[in-house]
């Protein structure tokens, strides 16, 4: 009965014939028309994944992010709001590409009895998802696998993805001590507006802040979030624009966080005002750049790098201030892509350690996690700052022996609720760098002179099987195709002051080669050449 009622299920989502699928970064991400079958058989994994962690809640977030609103996406977020563990990436693609129904229930219950998971313990899945019309089928697909294997299934309807990772987390946590919020999308909005009014700590933000949403989910849940935070009290003047979710077509189109990032402009739309302070959320408001246009100079953008070094530098103050320096260890982790200025800039000024780790969060999220507080961003925007609970506990118990002592702990503890700590959200981020803004008193200009870019262009290069590129040492050498290093390095070695690295793309058919170089013109022209070695 039971492999009745899941063969009908099955067939009523078939997947289409002929595709590899592969669970990667952005969990699985194709266009939207060939991800119903994906869909159902998520909904079956998760379901495995919930049952073997003792029924604990697994959130499944339906989105695309910064691609074009054709396209949508399938990921699972574990218990804690983290990204699915490794090992699952496997068992997913398995389960995924299971040629037909009868094969799909062959493989489920294989990875049932391989795992060990009794399939009849209670089991609970959560989803959300973003603005994109092929969404709600997609949630459907996903409640006939839950229905199909007795699974407890709630639907949270359009999120952002971070506050897919915060519900997550919250049902997890509820009534133990480690409670994250309250279980609703409003006691996130609650968590947020009040953690910011606390680490303003009566400073007021200045000037007006304009957010470009993408035209994706953001939009509307900042609006809903500047509903509650009290604008007397706080000074945050926000305005949110390219915030149509109606019209689908024109999500992430000419706007967004990975617009502003890889065209290197602001959105045409609406016209920038000279001297405004902007920043661009990506369409599931989890990644954030800051930017303003200058009367005399013109664009200038502050990104995953800038916010990550402005983030060290207050959190590495306060933490001083509180006299904890000895007690909680900092450290910032990033990836390739960020800018050797950056990194020159945390290491000699600010003094705290880097450390690299391939592309993708839940590489940097773990490597955050060995350290008290451990500031993660991708140069994409894309980041957070995780404290542990040790850190935590430290901020609310430690005796203050000055009052200046006491508003730095007070400050500490109200950042480490500001700040999401399952997963880089635009959000939450923004309102910590106005925070910051805020307490040092700075402009965007004042943020910007803290170190100089190293000019520095990023290609993609169309390569006939981008799987022969493998790296090593995060990402930074290539260990494969034999000699292929050693022709970047020759090529490197001919510029002063460069750097360049080739990886394959971990979400599209490519390979992506990133340069920099003491000027703009050499910096095209290594990456250039670079990528004429990967051709
Ligand atoms: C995914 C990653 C993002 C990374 C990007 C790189 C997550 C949640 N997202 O979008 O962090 O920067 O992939 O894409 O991990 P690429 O491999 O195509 O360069
Ligand atoms: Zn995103």
């Amino acid at each position: 009965m039971a492999d009745e009622k899941f063969l009908a299920a099955s067939a009523k989502h078939p997947i289409v014939a002929g595709h590899a699928y592969k669970y990667g970064t952005a969990g699985f991400r194709m266009k939207a028309d060939l991800l119903d079958g994906v869909s159902f058989r998520v909904g079956l994994l998760s379901g495995l994944r919930s049952r073997r962690l003792n029924g604990q809640a697994i959130g499944v977030m339906i989105t695309a992010s910064h691609n074009p609103a054709p396209d949508n996406g399938v990921k699972i977020v574990d218990p804690m709001g983290e990204m699915l563990e490794q090992e699952w990436e496997a068992h997913a693609t398995r389960l995924v590409n299971a040629p037909s129904d009868q094969e799909l229930l062959d493989t489920y219950k294989a990875l049932a009895s391989q795992l060990n998971i009794n399939l009849s313990d209670p089991a609970k899945v959560i989803v959300g998802r973003d603005t994109r019309p092929s969404g709600h089928s997609l949630v459907t697909a996903l409640a006939d696998a839950c229905a199909a294997t007795n699974i407890q299934f709630t639907d949270y309807k359009i999120l952002t993805t971070p506050q897919l990772h915060y519900l997550t987390r919250c049902i997890n946590t509820e009534g133990t001590p480690k409670a994250y919020g309250k279980i609703s999308e409003q006691g996130y909005y609650e968590k947020l507006s009040e953690a910011f009014v606390r680490a303003l700590r009566g400073k007021k933000v200045q000037g007006q802040l304009i957010v470009d949403g993408a035209n994706g989910v953001g939009a509307p849940k900042l609006n809903e979030l500047l509903k509650i935070i009290p604008k007397d009290v706080t000074g945050f003047d926000c305005k949110v624009v390219n915030d149509d979710v109606l019209r689908p077509e024109i999500l992430n189109l000419d706007a967004g966080a990975d617009f502003v990032k890889t065209k290197q402009r602001a959105p045409p739309k609406p016209q920038p005002i000279p001297g405004a302070r902007g920043c661009s959320l990506d369409g599931d408001a989890d990644r954030l750049i800051y930017y303003w246009v200058d009367p005399e100079s013109g664009f200038f953008m502050l990104d995953g790098d800038r916010i990550s070094s402005l983030n060290a530098s207050f959190i590495g103050d306060l933490v001083r201030s509180a006299g904890l320096e000895d007690e909680v260890r900092i450290g910032v982790v990033q990836t390739a892509y960020a800018n050797g200025a950056s990194t020159a800039y945390i290491e000699k000024h600010l003094q705290l350690p880097v450390v690299f780790t391939p592309t993708g969060v839940k590489h940097l999220h773990h490597a955050a996690c060995q350290f008290d507080v451990g500031v993660y961003f991708e140069a994409n925007g894309h980041g957070t700052v995780v404290f542990s609970q040790e850190a935590i506990r430290l901020f609310r118990e430690k005796e203050p022996q000055s009052p200046a002592q006491k508003e730095a702990l007070e400050v500490l503890a109200a950042c480490a609720d500001l700040i999401n700590q399952t997963v880089g959200d635009a959000i939450s981020d923004m309102l910590m760098v106005e925070v910051i803004l805020a307490h040092k008193g700075w402009t965007l200009k004042n943020w910007a002179t803290t170190y100089t870019d190293l000019p520095n262009r990023l290609v993609r290069v169309e390569v006939g099987n981008k799987d022969l590129f493998q790296t090593t040492d995060a990402e930074r050498r290539l260990s494969h195709p034999p000699g292929a290093q050693d022709e970047i390095d020759q090529c490197v070695r001919k510029y002063t002051n460069a750097r360049s690295f080739a990886r394959a793309s971990g979400t599209e058919n490519a390979c992506r080669v990133y340069a920099e170089a003491a000027t703009r013109g050499e910096a095209d022209e290594l990456a250039n050449k670079v990528a004429a070695c990967v051709q």
